[in-house]
C-alpha cells in the first residue's frame, strides 16, 4: 500500500512524500515525484524519516513522575489513569485560581491544521485557559509586512528565474528552504546576479556572487543607507511612489538621516560597497529581495523589515514580475478563526502570556493568577525557547503541574509530572498549507500508532470528555475538523471554493489558483489601499510610523567578570542548523553524526585574543547562563560575531546545556517578537573539558 503524506516540520517547503506500507509497517518513504515543490527529492533531515518514526527512544506509553522533577524517573501508567490525574489536578487548580492558571504551550512540532492549529485552539478556549502569544518565530516580520503591504503574498519559488538580481537578505535557504535552491541556480544560469547579506558566510553565501557580511542587527541602517543613495541619485520611481504609496514625503525627509558614511559606521560595510549595492539594486531590474525570519530575531527586527521594504517600493518594483519582496506565502490562506478557536462560543477570558517569556511567566511575571499548570505539546521550550536557565527554574517548581505530550523524552518532557506519548505524522491525519508556497496537501495516516501513542487532536478529545465538555466540535475526528475548517474558510476565501476534503484525499495535494505576481494589480489591503511607508496604525500604537534604524542592545549583562578575560563581548547568532529543524531531529544518531559536536564559530582574531585554538572546548557565558561548545576558528564569521546553531538538547550534551542558556528573553519592537540574536556573550577556554 502507498500512502500520500506531508512533511509536518517547520520548513517553508512543506514537502509531499509517499510511504510504502506492508503489514502495517512503513518500509519505505520517498519524495512525491510530482509535487510541484518537492519534485522528487527530500532534504537530508527527512530522507531518513523512518529512523525517526521507528527510533527506539519513541515514547510508547503514558508515564508518571516517580522521582524529583527533572530526574528522568518515571513509571508507566494507563491512559485512563493519566487523563483522570490531569482532570483531578486541573479541577483543583480551577477551583482555587481559575482556569487561566493553566497555560497551554505549543508551537512548531507539526504545522498541521488539525494537530497544531485546532489542537491549540478549541479545547483551551472552552477550558478558559491563558492564551499563548505565539511570537517566537516571525511575529515582527509578519506585522511589518502586513502593516506595509497589507498581506503576506509571495511569488512562487520558480518565478525567481525572472529576476536579474536576487538579494538574499538574512536568510539561509540551503538549510532552511532547500527546494528554493535549484530555482536560484537556474536563475544564475540565466544571468542573475546573487547577493547574500549575512554576518556569517553561510552555505547559501558560499554560492553567491557577492557576500556582504554586515554587522548583526544593522540591516535597517544598510537598507536606509541604500535608500538615501537612491534618492540622492534620483533613481526612485516618483510616479509609482505617488500612485501607490502613503508617506513618501515623510520617508524622503527621514532618509536624510542615513548618509552612506553613517550607514557604513553602523553596519561595518564600506561606504563604497553600500554605494555599489544601491546602484546595483536600482539599475538591475527586475530585482528580488528575499528575506525570512532569522534577520528579525533582534530587538529591532520589526523596523528592520520595514526598512528593507522601502527599497522595492522606492524603485516601483512591488507587483513587477521577478521583482519586489519574497517573504512568505502564509497570507493566501488564513484558516477561519471561528472554526479553529470557537471564539464566539467561548470568548477568551483575556490573559495572554508571551511564549518568549515562559521562564519569567513561570517564576512570577504572570501572577494574576499564577501559572499552576503547564501543558506542552509540539514544542520543546527547554531546548528551543530563550533564557533556558529561567525556564528550568520554573519547570522545577514543586507546585507546578506539568504535562508534556511528546514523541521523545526531550529536555522539556524530562521535567513533566505526566508524559503522554504522541503519534508521528505517519500515524495521524492532517491538512497542511505552507508558508513558502501555495500547494495544499492532505496527510493520510499510513500506519497504526506505535504503542499507545495518540495524536494531539485526539488527546484534546479525551481531555474534553474528562472535563465534561460535550460540545460536538470537541468530539469530531481530525477529518471532520479539517472538513469543517476548509468549508468555513472557503466562505471568505475564493482560492478554496472548489476544494473539498474528498478531492484532497484523492489527489494528495492541490495547487491553489493564485495570481502569478502578487500585487500586480497595484492593490494593497492596507487601510489606505497603498503601500504604507508611513503607518498610522503603528503611530496609533505608539510605534515609530516610519522605518528607522534603532540599536538592539542586550541588557543581560556579563558573567562573573573575574573569571573571564577582559575582552569585548561577541554577538552570538544562533540560527538554523543544517541537519535539525529547531530541536527536532537533534536526537537522531545519523543526523547528529553529520552535524558533528556542538560548535561555535569565532573569527581568528577573536580566538587569538582569547588564547583559543581550533577544536578547543570553550565556555560561552553571560548574565543569563552558560554552555560549553567546541571552537571552530574560521573567517566564515566577521570579527565580533560568533555563530552556534540552535537545536541541541542539553540532555545529549556533556554539560547538560545548550546555546539557549545564553539567549535573551527580551522582546523585540513589534508584536512581542523573540530576540534570540540580541545576545552578547563572553568566551574563554573551558577549564574542565579538553579536546
Ligand atoms: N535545516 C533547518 N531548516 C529550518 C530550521 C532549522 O532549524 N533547520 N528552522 C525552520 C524555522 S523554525 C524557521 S523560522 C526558518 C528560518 O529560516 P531562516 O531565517 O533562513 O534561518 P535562520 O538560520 O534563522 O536565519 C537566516 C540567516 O540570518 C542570518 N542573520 C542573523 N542575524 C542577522 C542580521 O542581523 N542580519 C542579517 N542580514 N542576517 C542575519 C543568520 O546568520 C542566518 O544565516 O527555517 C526553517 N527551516
Ligand atoms: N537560539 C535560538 N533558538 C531558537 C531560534 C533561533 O533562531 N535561535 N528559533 C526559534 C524558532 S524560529 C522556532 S519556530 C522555535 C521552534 O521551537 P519549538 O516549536 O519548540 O520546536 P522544536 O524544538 O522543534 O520542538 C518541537 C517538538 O514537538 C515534537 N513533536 C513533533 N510532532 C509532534 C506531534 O505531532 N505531537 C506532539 N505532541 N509533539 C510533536 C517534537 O518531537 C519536538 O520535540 O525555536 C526557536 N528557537
Ligand atoms: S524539512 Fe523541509 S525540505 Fe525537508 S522534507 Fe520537510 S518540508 Fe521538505
Ligand atoms: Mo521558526
Amino acid at each position: 500500500m502507498k500512502v500520500f503524506g506531508v512533511c509536518p516540520h517547520d520548513c517553508p517547503d512543506t514537502c509531499g512524500f509517499i510511504t510504502e506500507v506492508v503489514d502495517g509497517r512503513a518500509i519505505n518513504l520517498t519524495a512525491s515525484p510530482n509535487h510541484p515543490i518537492t519534485q522528487g527529492w527530500l532534504c537530508a533531515k527527512v530522507r531518513p524519516y523512518l529512523d525517526f518514526v521507528y527510533h527506539p527512544d519513541r515514547l510508547k506509553y503514558p508515564l508518571k513522575r516517580a522521582g524529583p522533577k527533572g530526574s528522568g524517573q518515571f513509571q508507566r501508567i494507563s491512559w485512563g489513569e493519566a487523563v483522570a490525574e490531569i482532570g483531578r489536578r486541573w479541577r483543583a487548580i480551577i477551583a482555587e485560581y481559575g482556569a487561566e492558571a493553566i497555560l497551554p504551550y505549543s508551537y512548531s512540532g507539526t504545522l498541521g491544521l488539525a494537530q497544531m492549529s485546532v489542537a491549540s485552539g478549541r479545547f483551551w478556549n472552552r477550558l478558559g485557559a491563558s492564551q499563548l502569544q505565539r511570537s517566537i518565530c516571525c511575529a515582527a516580520a509578519e506585522t511589518a509586512v502586513n502593516a506595509t503591504l497589507g498581506v503576506r503574498h509571495s511569488q512562487a519559488y520558480h518565478e525567481v528565474k525572472q529576476s536579474q538580481l536576487v538579494i538574499i537578505w538574512g536568510h539561509n535557504p540551503v538549510s532552511a528552504a532547500p527546494h528554493f535552491m535549484p530555482h536560484l541556480a537556474e536563475a544564475r544560469r540565466n544571468g542573475a546576479f546573487v547577493v547574500v547579506i549575512d554576518p556569517r558566510q553561510t552555505r547559501t553565501a558560499k554560492q553567491a556572487d557577492w557576500h556582504i557580511a554586515a554587522k548583526p542587527a544593522a540591516d535597517a541602517a544598510l537598507a536606509l543607507g541604500m535608500a538615501h543613495i537612491i534618492l540622492r541619485q534620483g533613481w526612485q520611481d516618483e510616479a509609482w511612489l505617488a500612485a501607490h504609496t502613503l508617506g513618501w514625503p515623510e520617508l524622503r525627509a527621514r532618509l536624510a538621516d542615513y548618509p552612506p558614511q553613517r550607514a557604513a559606521a553602523i553596519t561595518g560595510v564600506a561606504a563604497a560597497d553600500i554605494e555599489k549595492l544601491a546602484k546595483l539594486y536600482a539599475e538591475t531590474r527586475p530585482g528580488l529581495i528575499k528575506i525570512a525570519d532569522g534577520l528579525q530575531r533582534y530587538r529591532n527586527g520589526g523596523q528592520t523589515v520595514r526598512a528593507i521594504l522601502t527599497l522595492p517600493a522606492m524603485t516601483g518594483q512591488v507587483g513587477r514580475r521577478g521583482g519586489g519582496l519574497a517573504y512568505s506565502a502564509s497570507g493566501y490562506v488564513q484558516w477561519d478563526g471561528e472554526a479553529v478557536h470557537k471564539w464566539a462560543e467561548c470568548p477568551p477570558p483575556g490573559r495572554w502570556v508571551n511564549m518568549n517569556r515562559l521562564g519569567a511567566a513561570l517564576t512570577g511575571e504572570a501572577d494574576d493568577p499564577p501559572i499552576q499548570s503547564l501543558y506542552v505539546f509540539g514544542a520543546n521550550p527547554a531546548a528551543s525557547s530563550p533564557n533556558t536557565s529561567l525556564i528550568e527554574k520554573g519547570l522545577r517548581r514543586q507546585d507546578l503541574f506539568t504535562v508534556v505530550h511528546e514523541l521523545f523524552m526531550t529536555d522539556t518532557a524530562v521535567f513533566a509530572d505526566i508524559v503522554l506519548p504522541a503519534t508521528s505524522q505517519l500515524e495521524q491525519a492532517d491538512l497542511h498549507k505552507a508558508y513558502g508556497h501555495t500547494v495544499l496537501a492532505y496527510n493520510a495516516p499510513a500506519i497504526p500508532p506505535l504503542g499507545e501513542a495518540v495524536s494531539n487532536w485526539d488527546v484534546m478529545r479525551l481531555l474534553a470528555a474528562e472535563m465534561g465538555f460535550d460540545e460536538s466540535w470537541l468530539r469530531q475526528t481530525a477529518d471532520e475538523v479539517i472538513a469543517e475548517t476548509l468549508a468555513a474558510t472557503a466562505v471568505h476565501n475564493p482560492l478554496l471554493q472548489a476544494i473539498t476534503l474528498a478531492d484532497l484525499k484523492a489527489k494528495g495535494f492541490i495547487e491553489l489558483p493564485v495570481k502569478r505576481t502578487p500585487f500586480a494589480d497595484g492593490r494593497f489591503p492596507t487601510p489606505s489601499g497603498k503601500v504604507e511607508l508611513f503607518s498610522q496604525a503603528m503611530a496609533d500604537a505608539g510605534i515609530d510610523p516610519l522605518p528607522a534604524y534603532v540599536p538592539a542592545p542586550d541588557d543581560g549583562g556579563a558573567p562573573d567578570k573575574a573569571q573571564f578575560p577582559p575582552d569585548e563581548a561577541l554577538n552570538l547568532i544562533s540560527g538554523a542548523a543544517h541537519h535539525f529543524v529547531s530541536s527536532s531531529f537533534a536526537n537522531q544518531p545519523g543526523l547528529l553524526a553529520r552535524e558533528g559536536e556542538p560548535f561555535i564559530e569565532i573569527h581568528p582574531q577573536d580566538a587569538a585574543s582569547r588564547g583559543i585554538e581550533q577544536g578547543d572546548w570553550v565556555r560561552v557565558a553571560n548574565g543569563r547562563g552558560w554552555c560549553e561548545l567546541k571552537a571552530k576558528v574560521t573567517d566564515d564569521v566577521r570579527p565580533g560575531v560568533a555563530v552556534s546553531p540552535k537545536g541541541r538538547w542539553g540532555r545529549l550534551s556533556g554539560d547538560g546545556r545548550h546555546v539557549n542558556h545564553t539567549t535573551s528573553d527580551a522582546l523585540g519592537d513589534l508584536a512581542g517578537q523573540s530576540a534570540f540574536h540580541s545576545n552578547l556573550v563572553w568566551i574563554k577556554r573551558s577549564e574542565k573539558r579538553k579536546t
